[in-house]
């Protein structure tokens, strides 16, 4: 596949806001006061995370297949898939492992890594077949206790070439909530997000629902593949990537309890009066958002934001308050709580880790609040209207 190729997906069907960090493979982000303006969001918007070329995948010739320790291999075309398989929805966020690690380098550098800022989710209808139907219909020998996937993309790494691949425990791939999509918003499967089928693990790192699914594999062990036996691991921060040892680390699966302020952007500035702050909260596990809080005193006090309709178990909660400010340079603190009672650590430090994985520390907003608006506009951003792009 060629580069101009994937770029030409990308100027046909993405939104021109979009944060492109690399053309090859392509990698492009969802700007937050993009994804904070729906609930659901448009394949336009949805940011993309690729590891290799987007294959072309004939849906006539496209068959997946079921191998490993199962009773009977299945070999599935598209079309036996829809019909020989009850089909499911869930509502679900996808967000990748290395959301907000633009935030962690200012700790410290993370090198070789794509510096998403909290661009790497988004929040779409999946519909497709339950993974454990497929799964049942093999039939699942008691021994396995992993369930591998590799998809049909060319990855080439240490001068070999193979398919994105990952696993997760046979136990969450038993879950109802995880699907083999076929379908995106009511549409089938753009080609970048997977077409013609990709798994969707709703609470799990997005690295976990591999796109172009070719292969599924029961199995013993967690996948061999790259990417999940030494991608997406995470070491203690005293392990430095030269001297690590790869067969230690943790392998990355449930997302962690996190929350995003979208609305204002960093360094915007304001007259005094109300101000709408808006944003996401999210957790995984099958938790739900209990609580979201915002503070601008450093954590000292907090001001409960009111949680917005839209409540799917397996997506991130929209929140929204309105601060009152007189004049002054303020730091806006927003953390969530959820219904397993867990809060998000409050430094950056805490949760450094040199690939970037995983930040959930307090998300932090510098804005200033003057006497007279200094837009040059000349429009007011008072009152709750809702701030432009700063
Ligand atoms: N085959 C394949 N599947 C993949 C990837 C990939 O590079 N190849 N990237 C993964 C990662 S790291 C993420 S975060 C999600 C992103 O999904 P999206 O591009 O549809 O937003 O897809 C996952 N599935
Ligand atoms: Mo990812």
């Amino acid at each position: 596949m060629s580069v101009t190729d994937d770029l030409h997906l990308l100027d046909r069907r993405k939104h021109p806001a979009l944060v492109i960090h690399q053309e090859h493979p392509l990698n492009v982000g969802t700007p937050p006061e993009l994804a904070v303006q729906s609930y659901i969001t448009p394949q336009t918007h949805f940011f993309v995370r690729n590891h290799g070329s987007v294959p072309q995948v004939s849906e006539f010739r496209y068959t997946l297949s079921v191998t490993g320790m199962v009773q009977s291999p299945l070999k599935l075309s598209l079309a036996e898939l829809k019909e020989e398989f009850h089909t499911s929805t869930v509502v679900a966020t996808l967000q990748c492992a290395g959301h907000r690690r633009s935030e962690l380098a200012t700790i410290q550098p993370i090198p070789g890594e794509i510096p998403w800022g909290a661009e790497a989710s988004g929040n779409a209808l999946w519909l497709g077949v339950p993974l454990r139907d497929a799964l049942v219909a093999a039939g699942i020998d008691p021994r396995a206790k992993h369930v591998a996937f590799t998809g049909l993309d060319e990855i080439s790494r240490g001068g070999e070439h193979f398919g994105f691949g990952g696993s997760i425990p046979l136990e969450k791939a038993m879950e109802p909530e995880v699907l083999l999509a076929y379908a995106m918003n009511g549409e089938p499967l753009p080609p970048l997000h997977g077409f013609p089928l990709r798994v969707v693990v709703p609470g799990y790192i997005g690295a976990r629902s591999v796109k172009w699914l070719a292969n599924i594999n029961v199995q013993e062990q967690p996948s061999l593949n790259y990417f999940q036996r030494q991608a997406y691991k995470r070491f203690p921060s005293d392990v430095q990537p030269e001297t690590a040892d790869w067969e230690q680390g943790t392998m990355l699966g449930d997302l962690p309890l996190n929350s995003l302020i979208c609305q204002p952007c960093e360094g915007e500035t304001f007259v005094p009066g109300p101000l709408t702050i808006s944003g996401y909260a999210i957790t995984g596990e099958g938790h739900q958002i209990e609580q979201v809080e915002l503070s601008i005193n450093g954590g000292a006090s907090w001001t409960e934001a009111r949680l917005q309709a839209g409540k799917h178990p397996w997506a991130w909660r929209f929140w929204r308050a309105i601060l009152d400010l007189r004049p002054g340079e303020y730091q806006i603190i927003v953390r969530a709580w959820d219904s397993s009672g867990r809060t998000q650590p409050e430094e950056l430090g805490q949760v450094w880790n040199w690939k970037g994985y995983l930040n959930h520390a307090w998300h932090r907003i510098n804005i200033v609040v003057k006497e007279e608006s200094i837009d040059a506009s000349g429009q007011s951003h008072i009152g709750g209207s809702s701030p432009g792009e700063a």
